[in-house]
């Protein structure tokens, strides 16, 4: 039996472990990237492991989320994300030069490698033929020291693509309908391979735009081939030496299939609150709008950008739509302003913004009360844009563009012929906004400004873990309402106490306050707890509060192993009815909790209030009960060292 594409890959890179769907594996890691949000904590615990250099073919740390500088925090962090950088081998995108998934892309992804980064768009990278995952930071700082990354093997399910796109049709409609299909738990424990005819006429960046989407399915990553068209890319990036043919034996198995003909589909946009609440937009009419963002890591590629510029050229925005635009990266941005498309955004009224992720991350921008805003972006999560009574739809450049002309949601069909966007045969290169490490052995001195606080640690899982029932909530709960990010809140990544008087706030303003006089206890979930981010301080802020474990249906990837690695215990429900029969105030425990985390996958909670035993499933390997065992990744890594 042939290998499709992610087996080939992970093949390569296998350190330990069966290619078997659902068992643990560990791979080798080629280049990691972090990002500001994401990065401080990821380099303190890098500095915590004591390792000088990073042992990776190339790590990159990118300024791109905290960069609304409305007090010294930030740009503290920035200083130290510089200095640590460059004192242990990492090169440095400095702030202004983009978007990490898009400068990544452009500039060092390379075919065949392995990328982990600390954000969970990092699949961005199976544009290119890569494989990418997103991870926490610790997970990401053990990959700079050259250590592997587990994993679970995933399943493979390959969407065949056939066909070709209508005019006006584009690649995020081909994720919003994969997304519709699959919805945000159907890539769970997947890889998403892409195949079939239509990828001959879909680019890179349009690849990008799927794979990087594809994290909201929930899947491990998303891959597309590396084939003639990857070649064109990586020519006119002025790389073509790191391109190699990389596609799936023609007797590979697949898990799972899904078909898609391409000329059937027709402009979606994902509607509030979630990004697979899909509709086309033709059902959902013809709604007010009140602010249009296009940018964001799935939409800010120089092509993107030149069609909303051909949309937008000679007309004026509609005078009740604001409308923002952030070019995905600084190459972008110069190649607009070069050819005269900047100029057309600007005079149509355009509010050009740096390039760098912003309103995604709420970082400005945040919509009026109750407004409409249509963004190229990936995740419109409540509250999520910095204005809870918000309503974001996630829409095309194409479609966003049309309807901020029109200040209403618009078919861009109905404007007439089509922008005709062409890859160009070279891109601008010129990469002086990133910083190589100083040589080996250079004194650097790594500046800590005031707002870096210690993290918490865990100790050693105790002989029994009790406490109450702290808060019950319900399905699909993002890291997003665990630990809210906005422009007040981001700036204090580096300080998990002050993030912790937020944690689950969205969902009860009374949540930290109540964990705090408990002295800590237990969190009930519904299915898929924690989607969205790879923010680990989703885990470390409850850390800080003294949360001993997590009772849910499911949970999401990414968090689940932020959890382990924080030494928070992640169990399920064997029967999810019990999650009816916990009400939030129960005492739980955990008796015997060592014997029954090293016994098995099968432990018993007793429910000290009603007197009812409660079967929980803990999906652990045996590193990570090991793991579970010394209190957190961190101390067991210090242990094994
Ligand atoms: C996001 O899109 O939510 C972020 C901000 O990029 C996060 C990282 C973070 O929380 O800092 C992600 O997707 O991992
Ligand atoms: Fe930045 Fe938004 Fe992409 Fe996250 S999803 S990396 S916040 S642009």
């Amino acid at each position: 039996m042939g290998l499709n594409l992610a087996q080939k890959i992970i093949k390569d890179h296998l350190i330990s472990g069966e290619m078997t769907a659902g068992s643990e594996i560990s791979i080798r890691i080629d280049q990691t990237l972090t990002q500001d949000s994401t990065g401080t904590m990821a380099y303190l615990q890098f500095e915590a492991i004591g390792m000088p250099r990073v042992k990776t073919k190339k790590s990159v740390a990118y300024i791109d989320h905290n960069t609304l500088q409305a007090g010294f925090e930030n740009a503290d962090d920035h200083k130290y994300i510089q200095t640590v950088a460059s004192k242990h081998g990492v090169y440095f995108s400095r702030p202004g030069n983009g978007i990490c998934h898009q400068v990544q892309l452009e500039r060092f992804g390379v075919p065949g490698m392995t990328l982990l980064g600390s954000d969970s768009h990092t699949p961005t990278g199976g544009g290119i033929g890569m494989l990418a995952i997103g991870a926490g930071g610790l997970d990401v700082a053990v990959a700079m020291g050259g250590g592997p990354y587990y994993m679970t093997m995933p399943k493979v399910c390959k969407v065949t693509l056939n066909g070709k796109l209508r005019p006006w049709v584009s690649a995020k409609d081909i994720i919003l309908e994969v997304l519709r299909q699959l919805t945000v738990k159907g890539g769970v424990g997947k890889v998403i391979e892409y195949q079939g005819e239509g990828l001959a006429s879909l680019t890179v960046p349009e690849r990008a735009t799927i794979t990087n989407m594809g994290a909201e399915l929930g899947a491990t990553t998303s891959i597309f081939p590396s084939d003639e068209m990857t070649r064109e890319f990586l020519k006119a990036q002025g790389r073509q030496s790191d391109w190699i043919e990389l596609l799936p034996d023609a007797d590979a198995a697949y898990d799972q299939e899904l078909t898609i003909d391409l000329g059937c589909l027709e402009p979606l946009a994902a509607k509030p609150h979630s990004p697979d609440n899909v509709a086309s937009v033709n059902e959902i009419g013809s709604i007010k709008v009140d602010q249009v963002a296009i940018g964001s890591c799935t939409n800010s590629s120089y092509m993107d950008m030149l069609k909303v510029a051909q949309i937008l050229k000679g007309k004026t925005v509609h005078p009740d739509v604001s409308l923002v635009i952030a070019p995905g990266s600084k190459q972008v941005l110069n190649m607009l302003a070069k050819e005269g498309a900047l100029a057309d955004m600007v005079a149509a009224g355009a509010r050009i913004l740096e390039s760098a992720c912003g309103p995604c991350i709420g970082m400005g921008q945040a919509p009026a009360t109750d407004a409409v805003s249509l963004r190229t972006f990936n995740r419109n999560f409540e509250g999520r844009s910095g204005t809870k009574s918000a309503k974001v739809y996630l829409v095309s450049p194409e479609t966003a563009a049309a309807s901020a002309l029109a200040g209403v949601l618009t078919d861009p069909r109905t404007l007439g012929e089509a922008p005709s966007v062409k890859m160009p045969d070279s891109f601008i290169i010129n990469d002086n906004m990133v910083v190589a490490p100083a040589p080996e052995g250079t004194d650097v001195e790594v500046v800590r400004g005031p707002n870096i606080k210690p993290f918490p640690l865990n100790s050693e899982l105790p002989e029994q873990i009790g406490g109450a029932v702290l808060i019950k909530v319900g399905d699909n709960i993002t890291t997003d309402h665990i630990m809210p990010s906005n422009a007040k809140l981001l700036p204090f990544r580096s300080n998990i106490p002050y993030l912790a008087e937020y944690c689950l706030t969205p969902c009860d303003p009374e949540f930290p306050k109540r964990a705090k006089e408990n002295g800590g206890g237990f969190i009930i979930g519904g299915s898929n707890y924690g989607q969205g981010s790879s923010r680990e301080h989703a885990a470390l802020a409850p850390l800080q509060l003294g949360i001993k474990g997590v009772v849910a249906k499911s949970f999401a990837r990414i968090h689940m192993a932020n959890l382990i690695n924080s030494g928070i215990l992640p169990m399920t429900f064997v029967n999810e009815e019990d999650y009816d029969r916990i009400k939030e105030g129960d005492a739980l425990v955990l008796e015997n909790a060592r014997e029954q985390i090293k016994a098995g996958k099968e432990l018993t909670l007793r429910n000290r209030t009603t007197g009812s035993l409660i079967k929980v499933q803990t999906a652990l390997s045996s590193r990570q009960v090991d793991i579970m065992l010394a209190g957190g990744l961190l101390n067991y890594t210090k242990k094994q060292a």
